[in-house]
């Protein structure tokens, strides 16, 4: 089998199921029969083996040769056999600039290499199709592990403590109501429902309220009822003023402001102005300070007969291919698999019907990714956790079972720091919610952004308690957006869309299942096979097309 260069060795390896270290790629490469070393190597490392070293490449190379072998790539008995374009790089100019140094093999990268290609980085908003390694070339990713960070916060997992009763649920939202109220108190000067009560007729007033009930009067006014912690109190919004367009925003269980004038016999407010806690329109988000990427995605399912695993393969191919070089991270925000019992009828198009075997199945996809990518994984809907938001964490079983790159588990939602760019994660199961509820313009599957902005503005990722979202009654509400993310990343819908709110950026990130039955019957047209990458220095997104 001829092997030419690391970009396909790399490849073979991860169609086998594994990574290597990248001296190990080398040594394979500049081998004098790399397509028999690769299969000696696969051969005889055992079983449960995630990553080729390069000793276990030595080995089969001291006894397919003889003698020791070098990991400086272009010396040794390999060089005269490496065929075709790779063999370029042994100029002696390339090679005197080569450090010694196995790491550091990009000095050695032919600038004529064909397949060395990275116009993908910076541009914002592009779509492209990413163009799979399949033969010859080779490059060399600079990693240095020293300069990345992930950090973790926001993480129900293991602080879960809501028993689901009552009380549970009056401190959830009284911590909702203290958490976003907090950030309206500034704006409007608000007095407590039970004082307004009291207040002259025709006096100003402000209110600081939960969402109770929307309803519209007989003569097409709205009727907002706001609650606080000391009770409720009507708000009309007249039909003909211009804040009556945002009535069509609100979600039950939200916080927002409002300010008006209160009625004569002191009974009603009639709205002037109402607030959302929002993100401020000045917010400046932070940045990484080298360039660096994070590969955003979501919905893989596999265990579906949908999932799609040859686009699958063509991801991770690329991920090991030149364009990816700077992707260091990789976020996946819920549904790795297709898991059982979520919706009715499901079982029919189960590949897989163990759920066991499905995160089984999913970690040998894992695999395939570079091994020295920082994976980061939350939940979602179809796996199996509890279906509640906040969800924790996976479990220890099946943290185990998914442990190929070691990635760090965390819970439904979480903030993730990528080297000092906050990245909110959630699934995004309120998506079906907002899209359902508000008009289309303002929230549709084809946009799903636009419903990530509703979320930004009310600071909260499933504000409307009771409906398709199920919320877990915790001390605290794990749900509130505290602090303005960078990056607020979430799937489940299957569509994909990215934008920015206040700059922000939001993005949907599709999925890696085409259309099932019930998708086909409600006319849900997924985005499959795509891979939103994002630029951690300047927040651009390329989406990357693997379908
Ligand atoms: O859901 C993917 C999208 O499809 C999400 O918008 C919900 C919707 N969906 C899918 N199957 C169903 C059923 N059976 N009922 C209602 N809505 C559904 P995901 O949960 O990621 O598969
Ligand atoms: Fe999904
Ligand atoms: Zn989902």
């Amino acid at each position: 089998m001829p092997l030419e260069g690391s970009a396909q060795v790399v490849g073979e390896l991860a169609s086998r199921g594994y990574n290597a270290e990248r001296e190990a790629v080398t040594l394979i490469e500049t081998a004098d029969d790399p397509g028999e070393t690769l299969r000696v190597v696969v051969d005889s490392v055992p079983a449960d083996t995630l990553k080729i070293t390069a000793a276990n490449v030595r080995e089969v190379r001291e006894s397919l040769e003889g003698g020791a072998t070098s990991s400086s790539r272009r010396t040794g008995a390999g060089t005269g056999t490496t065929a075709g374009a790779t063999d370029a790089a042994s100029t002696p100019d390339e090679r005197s600039d080569a450090p010694e140094e196995p790491s550091e093999l990009d000095t050695q990268q032919p600038d004529e290499d064909p397949l060395v290609s990275t116009g993908d980085s910076s541009t914002d908003s592009t779509v492209g199709d990413a163009a799979p390694v399949e033969t010859g070339g080779s490059f060399e990713r600079k990693i240095d592990e020293a300069l990345r960070s992930v950090e973790i916060a926001g993480d129900v997992t293991g602080q879960s403590t809501g028993t689901g009763e009552y009380k549970n649920f009056v401190s959830v939202f009284r911590d909702r109501y203290e958490k976003l109220s907090s950030k309206l108190r500034g704006r409007v000067n608000h007095r407590p429902t039970s004082t307004i009560e009291s207040m002259t007729g025709g006096s100003e007033v402000a209110l600081v309220g939960m969402v109770n009930d929307v309803r519209s009067t007989a003569s097409g006014h709205w009727l907002v009822e706001l609650e606080d912690t000391k009770g409720t109190f009507p708000c009309l919004v007249m039909k003909d003023r211009p804040l009556a367009g945002l009535v069509d925003e609100l979600l039950c269980d939200e916080v927002i402001a409002i300010e008006g004038t209160l009625s004569d016999d002191a009974g009603i407010v009639f709205v002037d102005s109402l607030h959302f806690p929002d993100v401020p329109r000045t917010y400046e988000p932070s940045y990484a300070d080298r360039h660096v990427q994070a590969a955003l995605i979501s919905d893989v399912h596999v265990g579906s007969q949908e999932f799609m695993a040859d686009e699958w393969d063509q991801f991770c191919t690329w991920l090991h291919g030149p364009q990816a070089e700077h992707v260091e991270y990789l976020c996946i925000a819920g549904d790795m698999v297709e898991g059982v019992g979520v919706y009715p009828n499901q079982d029919e198009e189960l590949d897989v019907v163990d759920i066991y075997e499905q995160y089984e199945a999913f970690n040998e996809k894992l695999k395939q990714v570079p091994g020295d990518l920082d994976i980061v994984m939350i939940p979602g809907n179809h796996d199996a956790v509890r279906l509640a938001e906040p969800q924790p964490g996976f479990d220890d079983r099946l943290r185990d079972i998914m442990s190929a790159h070691d990635p760090q588990i965390t819970g439904n939602p979480s903030t993730v720091t990528l080297e000092g760019v906050d990245i909110l994660m959630y699934h995004g199961v309120s998506l079906d919610e907002v899209i359902a509820e508000l008009p289309a313009d303002k929230a549709s599957y084809d946009e799903p952004h636009k419903a990530m902005y509703h979320l930004l503005k009310k600071r909260h990722v499933a504000p409307q308690y009771g409906g398709h979202t199920r919320l877990a009654p915790e001390e605290k509400d794990y749900l509130v957006i505290e602090n303005v993310p960078d990056i607020f990343h979430t799937g489940h819908v299957h569509k994909l869309g990215f934008g920015k709110y206040h700059n922000v950026l939001a993005i949907n990130s599709g999925c890696w299942q085409s259309q099932t039955d019930f998708q086909k019957s409600v006319n849900i047209d997924p985005d499959a096979g795509f891979a939103p990458i994002v630029d951690l220095d300047t927040l651009d997104v390329t989406v990357r097309k693997f379908s």
